[in-house]
């Protein structure tokens, strides 16, 4: 077994490449409840301009560096809700990039662990469910929470929920898109939702575009609401949320 990799040198890589954030509403509180770190060039070039610099052995510990570096800039820009890091189980499950430096960043940064959320974006590593609940245990233990990301894109699906129950599923943008003229798509949701409701996870719509997107939404009694509609992701700061909250409880 080979040595965790330091703190140092996952803190040199974060140097090399930076965090926009997106605001994950709570429109029913009327403010946000999170915001999703997403990785960014060090003058805000695109996510994909810097993931495929790091294909290969590196990635494991780019994933870790991540966090470091995403914790980092949020504790830095003062964020007082919760942070929603991605992350990918393949590269949390290697031993050079496991938990310990996320919890040591947010040591380091005063930023409470729990606060922080963790997104699990990769179906194949979920897919192996056994490897996988076993670092969900882990950040559970922790006090981290975790999200699944894309929930109904294909990879992720209702399958998964039978085996271990995350705190929260984030609906994946294909089926939000359109939601409020969809018929099939409104019942596919609503049935998510209900299941949800019933097994105590929390439920994220995620790309939200339009108002009336946003409108059947609400509507439906999903509250917390992430996407273009209510704020585009920002550089290394906080958006203001575009909308009135009119409906606010
Ligand atoms: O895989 P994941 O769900 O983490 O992807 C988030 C990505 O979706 C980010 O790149 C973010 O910029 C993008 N995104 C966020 N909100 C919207 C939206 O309303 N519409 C679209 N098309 N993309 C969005
Ligand atoms: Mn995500």
């Amino acid at each position: 077994m080979t040595a965790e990799i330091s703190a140092a040198a996952l803190v040199d890589m974060g140097t090399n490449f930076s965090f926009a954030y997106q605001p994950i509403v709570n429109v029913a509180a009327g403010r946000a409840y999170a915001h999703e770190a997403l990785v960014r060039g060090l003058v805000n070039e695109p996510a994909y301009k810097i993931i495929e610099q790091y294909q290969g052995a590196q990635f494991a510990t780019f994933d870790a560096a991540c966090r470091v570096r995403a914790i980092e800039i949020a504790a830095r820009i003062g964020m007082d809700t919760c942070l929603s890091l991605n992350f990918l189980p393949s590269a949390a499950i290697d031993e050079n990039a496991g938990l310990d430096s996320t919890l040591e960043a947010a040591a380091a940064h005063s930023f409470p662990v729990d606060r922080i959320i963790v997104e699990a974006t990769e179906g194949e590593a979920i897919a192996d469910h056994k490897r996988f609940a076993s670092v969900v245990n882990e950040y559970k233990s922790a006090g981290i929470r975790l999200a699944i990301d894309d929930f109904g894109s294909g990879h992720s699906g209702l399958n998964l929920l039978a085996e271990f129950q995350p705190d929260i599923v984030k609906l994946d943008m294909v089926l939000v898109r359109d939601i409020h003229s969809h018929g099939p798509r409104q019942a596919i949701v609503r049935a998510i939702t209900q299941m949800c409701r019933d097994l105590g996870i929390d439920v994220v719509a995620e790309g939200v575009e339009t108002a009336g997107e946003y409108e059947w939404l609400v509507d439906a009694n999903i509250n917390l609401l992430q996407g273009y509609f209510l704020a585009r992701p920002a550089f290394e700061m906080i958006p203001p949320i575009n909308i009135e909250f009119t409906r606010q409880q």
